[in-house]
């Protein structure tokens, strides 16, 4: 009987059913605490204190605790408007440099239990942890490492009172997602009524090392923001700009929170030895507390969606403060804002025209890791070139000519942080037209470029630092031009 299918043919049909491996990850990788962190994105910064009825933005600390008074005091409003606008948390400032604890700390007077708001049975934490149940929301929490209320601000002593604050919000108000370590420190204060100024060594005083484990111990999966991580890093500014090149990796042994380092916390290390990813932090208005004066100056929704792509857009997380008002309600004006600005940001993002369209790539690395995992709308699935292979170009068909004017770019993080420049071009005629360039790309960057008539886009790795891994590529035709 003849062959029908001849020897040679088996062999290479086996050899192309043969698994490939994965790629080896390539430098340090995010742990799992912060690939959860990354995909949350977007959520809310709450600022309330004594602030906000006295109208500071830094309260001395020798606030009586009669002034703090909201009058119609709502988390589940503030959790509403969070999950309306598409945010997927809340972080709050338990305590802000006035040392004012908006829970009823077992370690000081100086909190709501000595207010006239609840009679003092008041709890904005528990309060706040019910709310986001509710609506499906993270909670985080800020607790100002400064304290200007403290007697023992500045003594050995004072480590214990914050560790023992840390433990109570840690332990009571159930998972937190953030645990914020502000870096601000140190001068005037009120200090139990010495009323003077007191200065302490940022590299030394707060043996963050130690305060750090209690977080570990107590919350595995919540991740640490301060100037320069562990887990999180501050992204150099407060005016909502990420950096164009921005590498989620960082040499922080040689940082600690309150240096001068907001240069390189934009771009971050290329070559750092740890993962610690930025977080844009910025206020919807001028000031991080509400004052009546600046409602007129409540970001509008387009400013808002700027805001947007100078952050989620260049590979940071957005941490967008709404201060409560003296009701101890998110302004009518900021929520409408945030709501405005949630529509834009459907609008603009309506339709992938990318999902599950034919893709053709330079190299492959095996049928797992084929060019159409980047359509297929899986975070799970990659493309990835040959180790040997660290450049790359990606083909999207799109099937007819199509009007395109945003990409959306995700590398396959998992492996580390690989690619150090990248192209985008759109097929006009039988020319390749190039409409973005880059550096980094990392967890996702989204850019802009006129409107394009294509049926073909054109994705190239021009330099990486090994083999590219893409999870992820989308099209858009945004409104307007
Ligand atoms: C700064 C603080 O001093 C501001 O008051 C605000 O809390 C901001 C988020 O961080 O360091």
């Amino acid at each position: 009987m003849k062959r029908l299918i001849s020897f040679p043919v088996i062999l290479i049909s086996l050899f192309a059913c043969a698994q490939v491996a994965p790629p080896e990850p390539f430098g340090p990788v995010p742990s799992e605490r912060q690939m959860a962190w990354h995909q949350l994105e977007y959520y809310m910064f709450i600022h309330f204190t004594v602030n906000t009825f006295t109208d500071k933005e830094w309260g001395y600390g020798d606030e009586d605790e009669s002034v703090f008074n909201p009058s119609d005091l709502d988390c589940r409003q503030w959790a509403k408007v969070a999950s309306d606008a598409g945010m997927k948390g809340i972080l709050i400032t338990a305590k802000h440099h006035d040392g004012f604890c908006l829970w009823p700390s077992d370690y000081t007077g100086h909190s709501v239990k000595n207010s006239p708001w609840k009679d003092g049975k008041g709890d904005i934490l528990r309060d706040l942890r019910l709310a986001c149940e509710e609506y499906g929301l993270k909670m985080g929490v800020y607790l100002s490492p400064w304290d200007r209320n403290s007697a023992v601000y500045g003594t050995p002593e004072y480590l214990t009172y914050y560790r023992n604050q840390l433990r109570e919000l840690l332990t009571e108000y159930g998972d937190i997602f953030e645990v914020w370590f502000d870096g601000a420190n140190g001068g005037d204060g009120y200090y139990g009524g010495a009323r003077e100024t007191r200065r302490i060594d940022n590299k030394t005083y707060y043996d963050w090392t130690n305060t750090h484990q209690i977080v570990r111990d107590l919350q595995p999966l919540a991740v640490m923001f301060s100037d320069a991580g562990p887990d999180v890093r501050w992204v150099g500014n407060e005016r909502g700009l990420g950096s164009l090149t921005n590498w989620s990796l960082l040499k922080k042994d040689d940082m600690y929170p309150g240096g001068n380092f907001a240069g390189i916390l934009g771009t971050g290390h290329e070559d750092g030895n740890y993962w610690v990813p930025a977080e844009v932090d910025v206020s919807i208005r001028p000031g991080w507390f509400y004052h009546a004066r600046q409602d007129s100056q409540v970001r509008s929704p387009e400013n808002l969606m700027e805001l947007y792509y100078s952050s989620v857009g260049r590979n940071s997380n957005l941490l967008l403060n709404v201060p409560p008002d003296r009701r101890g309600l998110l302004h009518e004006k900021d929520v409408e804002s945030l709501l405005r600005f949630r529509e834009l940001r459907e609008k603009e993002f309506e339709t992938d025209l990318a999902r599950g369209k034919k893709t053709i790539s330079s190299d492959n690395r095996g049928r797992d890791f084929k060019s159409s995992n980047v359509t297929d709308g899986d975070p799970a699935t990659y493309w990835a070139t040959p180790d040997n292979v660290a450049e790359g170009k990606l083909i999207i068909k799109l099937g007819k000519e199509t009007e395109v004017n945003r990409i959306i770019l995700q590398e396959y993080i998992k492996l580390g942080q690989r690619i150090q420049e990248f192209r985008v071009e759109a097929l006009e005629g039988k020319e390749w037209k190039e409409v973005a360039a880059g550096t980094t790309i990392g967890y996702k960057v989204i850019r802009r470029f006129p409107v394009v008539k294509t049926s073909q886009i054109r994705v190239t790795i021009s330099k990486a630092k090994a083999c590219p891994t893409i999870s992820n590529v989308e099209l858009y035709r945004a409104p307007g031009d």
